[in-house]
């Protein structure tokens, strides 16, 4: 039900003294009808006026907006984190986000981010506002730390690149090029994939299906239904890809996988579009873990490819990455640019300058990018150290014989352990595990100190709950 109040203005009200006598300051008349308000529009919705010849008379109609609005669910990755923090267990661990902790599970800024940070603020860089695409420097190193330098796709200025708001908003601009350029196409998504995709997908108004990729009987990849699910989609379809450490799964295919899924993406004159979030974080190797993408660029293939510096510099907060298409001629690369500007224009205008230039500052040095492949490969191994720990824990505690080995298998940040939805909360109810209710533990969030721990929590959600 709407209310309506109707003022009188104060001089009006001089003017107009029988009709305050009817009518007081803010008397409020209610209504039924509150669709022929909002039929009225927004630009003056609050005030109506209307005049009369002795006085003028103001009816403001307090019809709330927002009322009716409900209340959202909690993001089922970022809302981990959200009740984390809100917990006050002293036992309680965080393996929900995909986030980096030190032995101590304190967050870790790493040192060539601290020296690039000096070498900024020694050289008292501004704070002018970027070109829509984003810095210069950022966009060439970024482009050739995904390639390779010496690839043909760079040397032929083939690539569009356009610095973005990290893998998310890199994503989110290649759905509304996707969008606006290939109307009606389809992005396939891995069954399951990262939570966001399909949001992502959604919210740019891009249809999606998916396609099948894990295999609980397994636990590894549903190779055959993969490949079937591709080809069965339509020709010309997008189909999304996980560069290297799927996500959640941690199983990625080999490389004679990947050969036989670029056969058929080729077949099939499908587009793939790579999600790279953790190159050099999977194998602790920038090169092995952009194989994937440079295999599909070896065959000449147009191609999409988002990235991330979130983990693997550590710049979550930073909102840095990119979207790069590898496009068949450099006019045409030059050709998509510009309409990728064009769309992100409206959408946030430019991105920041900090992280962009903290990239271009570690991976354009080399001495600071020496030093980042070895921070690197230790936040990895550090990674590698508890899924062996959490893996030798299960095996040493559980009597019963269970295969445990497919933790081992996995890779990058994250262990799928099978475990089901009242499973995973039982982790966080009885346990104090935080973690996504899809199974999946966050091991960058795990210290050798706290495998046993786990261990018995998993093992106790395995068994003792259905
Ligand atoms: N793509 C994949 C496959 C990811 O796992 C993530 C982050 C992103 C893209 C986006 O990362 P940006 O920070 O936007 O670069 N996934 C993490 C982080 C939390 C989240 O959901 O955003 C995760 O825990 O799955």
């Amino acid at each position: 039900m709407a209310s309506i109040v109707v003022s009188l203005s104060p001089a009006s009200m001089a003017d107009a003294p029988s009709v305050r006598h009817h009518l007081k300051e803010n008397t409020k008349v209610k209504t039924n009808d509150s669709s022929s308000f909002l039929r009225g529009g927004y630009g003056n919705a609050f005030v109506k006026s209307k005049s009369f010849s002795r006085f003028s008379m103001v009816a403001a109609v307090n019809v709330s907006h927002f009322e009716g609005i409900s209340m959202a669910p909690p993001d089922p990755i970022l809302g981990v984190s959200e009740a984390f923090r809100a917990s006050t267990n002293e036992m309680k661990l965080n393996l929900g986000v995909g986030a980096y902790r030190t032995e101590e599970l304190q967050p870790y800024v790493l040192n060539v981010v601290e020296k690039a940070e000096m070498l900024m603020l020694e050289r008292g860089e501004n704070k002018e506002y970027l070109p829509i695409e984003g810095l210069a420097a950022f966009n060439k190193v970024t482009a050739e730390l995904l390639f390779g330098v010496d690839n043909p796709v760079i040397k032929q200025q083939r690539v569009a690149t356009v610095q973005s708001l990290s893998g998310t908003g890199s994503l989110r601009l290649a759905a509304a090029l996707i969008e606006r350029y290939f109307p009606g196409a389809k992005v396939l998504i891995s069954s399951p994939s990262w939570g966001n995709h399909k949001n992502i997908f959604n919210d740019a108004r891009v249809p999606w299906s998916e396609y099948r990729y894990y295999d609980p009987k397994t636990v590894g990849l549903d190779f055959e239904g993969m490949i079937a699910d591709i080809k069965a989609a339509p020709e010309g379809s997008f189909i999304l890809l996980h560069g290297c450490a799927h996500n959640p799964t941690g199983i990625d295919p080999t490389p004679e996988q990947w050969e036989n899924i670029a056969d058929v993406v080729q077949e099939k004159n499908h587009i793939p579009f790579f999600d790279v979030a953790y190159q050099g974080f999977a194998s602790g190797s920038l090169d092995a873990d952009a194989s994937s993408v440079r295999l599909f660029a070896a065959r000449g293939m147009e191609l999409m490819v988002a990235q991330s510096y979130s983990k693997n510099l550590g710049l979550y907060a930073e909102r840095i990455g990119a979207i790069n298409v590898v496009c068949p001629s450099a006019d045409a690369a030059a050709r998509v640019k510009s309409q990728l500007k064009r769309l992100a224009r409206p959408m946030y205008s430019n991105p920041p300058v900090h992280g962009a230039r903290i990239v271009a500052n570690v991976v354009g040095e080399p001495d600071l990018f020496n030093e980042w492949r070895k921070e690197m490969e230790m936040m990895a191994g550090r990674i590698k150290s508890v899924r062996q720990k959490l893996y030798d824990s299960l095996t040493a505690k559980d009597q019963s014989g269970k295969d445990w080995s497919f933790i081992l298998k996995q890779i990058g940040m994250f262990s799928y352990t099978g475990l089901n939805k009242s499973q995973s909360e039982n982790m966080t109810n009885k346990w104090h595990v935080f973690m996504t209710k899809d199974g999946r533990i966050s091991l960058a969030g795990l210290s050798s100190a706290k495998c046993e721990h786990l261990a018995d929590a998993i093992i106790d959600s395995f068994y003792n709950v259905v």
